[in-house]
């Protein structure tokens, strides 16, 4: 049998992971996304600033929770799992799904009843996952979930699960060995809080393996109606046109609190107007789709630049020619909905040049 697993993020960074020889490596190739340069972000933040983009929607499952879960559903599939289980916002079912598809085990689904993005959505039944979307909020069936795996044999693949974090924390690597070094700032969108932490920890390792000489300030953004770490107290009822950051109790609220502190960085939010405009923006200057809740760390970004617009970390206190890294974490393709409120009018025409012409003088 050939083996086809000389890609990916165990492949790549085996030594640096909690697998052994006995570990079955599954595997969709995920990992090794382009790291852009952004030469329009470098502009609007001047001073020197070099602006990178780390383009996680090119995953196998079309965002950043491949990483996690090849790990994940890797280590279910040695310990002799059946069945996996996650809560979801929706592209960690889509990931979950799909890992668990190659694995050959049974995937099940908690998600919150409309609110998942069509394109996650058949995502989750194509790979062949049981879908169920509960009357409540991604924290509901996150709740529910761990409740489950108290009684049933059945393995949580959410970012509770620590190999989660540990595939998750790669795509710093990534960035370190690409820019030779690592950035000076790293922006992320912020959920469940679970790849804040991730990166973090891989910058931490790589730096106290003398494979940087620094490590980043962390800033992360959430959705101004989902921001519990922002206000320091758990959301009710989050809201925010960025589903996947809908997320009023995150997992890993204390680890990521200690990342941003650790780092001397920040937490913020930023206003559903701005990650839609940040998201149009990006597709539109510099040719990258991203989801909306991806969108949060370029809105991010153009907030610290904004003048007056009350940043935690305003770009004053970017050094001069610093290198920032901004994560955008799954693909635009992900939610056709919230993308097609945003498009202009189609130009109805007969099938005739010059009426086409006319149209598009
Ligand atoms: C595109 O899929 O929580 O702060 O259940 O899908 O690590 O949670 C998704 C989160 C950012 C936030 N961007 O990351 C889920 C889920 C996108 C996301 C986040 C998510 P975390």
């Amino acid at each position: 049998m050939k083996n086809f697993h000389d890609r990916g993020i165990i492949a790549r960074y085996r030594q640096y992971l909690p697998v052994t020889d006995a570990t079955p490596v599954v595997s969709l190739n995920e990992g090794s996304t382009p790291l852009i340069y952004s030469p329009r972000l470098s502009e609007r933040v001047g001073r020197g600033c070099e602006i990178y983009i780390k383009y996680e929607g090119l995953n196998p499952t079309g965002s950043f929770k491949d990483r996690g879960m090849t790990m994940a559903i890797s280590k279910a599939a040695e310990e002799g799992a059946k069945a996996v289980i996650c809560a979801s916002t929706g592209n960690t079912s889509a990931a979950a799904a799909a890992y668990a598809a190659r694995a050959g085990v049974k995937c099940i689904v908690l998600l919150p009843a409309g609110k998942i993005a069509m394109g996650k959505l058949v995502q989750a039944f194509m790979y062949g996952a049981k879908v169920v979307a509960i009357d409540g909020n991604f924290d509901d069936a996150l709740r529910l979930v761990r409740e489950i795996g108290e009684t049933e044999p059945i393995s949580i693949v959410n970012s509770i699960n620590p190999y989660r974090i540990d595939g998750q924390k790669t795509a710093s690597f990534e960035i370190i060995e690409e820019l030779g070094d690592a950035p000076e700032i790293h922006i992320l969108p912020v959920g469940n809080a679970g790849n804040i932490t991730a990166y973090w920890r891989g910058y931490v390792e790589f730096h106290a393996g003398n494979k940087s000489t620094k490590t980043p300030k962390m800033l992360g953004f959430q959705a101004a109606g989902s921001a519990p770490i922002f206000h320091n107290r758990i959301i009710d009822n989050p809201e925010t046109v960025a589903s996947a950051i809908r997320i009023g109790n995150p997992a890993s609220w204390q680890l990521a609190s200690n990342a941003i502190r650790e780092s001397q960085g920040a937490i913020d939010i930023v206003t559903d107007i701005e990650i839609l405009e940040a998201q149009r923006w990006l597709a539109n200057h510099e040719g990258i789709f991203v989801e909306p809740a991806s969108a949060a760390s370029i809105a991010g970004l153009l907030k610290c630049v904004g003048e007056k617009t009350g940043a935690a970390f305003p770009a004053a206190r970017f050094a001069d020619g610093s290198k920032i890294v901004c994560t955008v974490t799954g693909h635009g393709l992900k939610d056709p909905d919230v993308a097609r409120e945003q498009c202009g009018a189609i130009i109805p025409a007969k099938a005739e040049k010059d009426e086409i012409l006319r149209h598009i003088a």
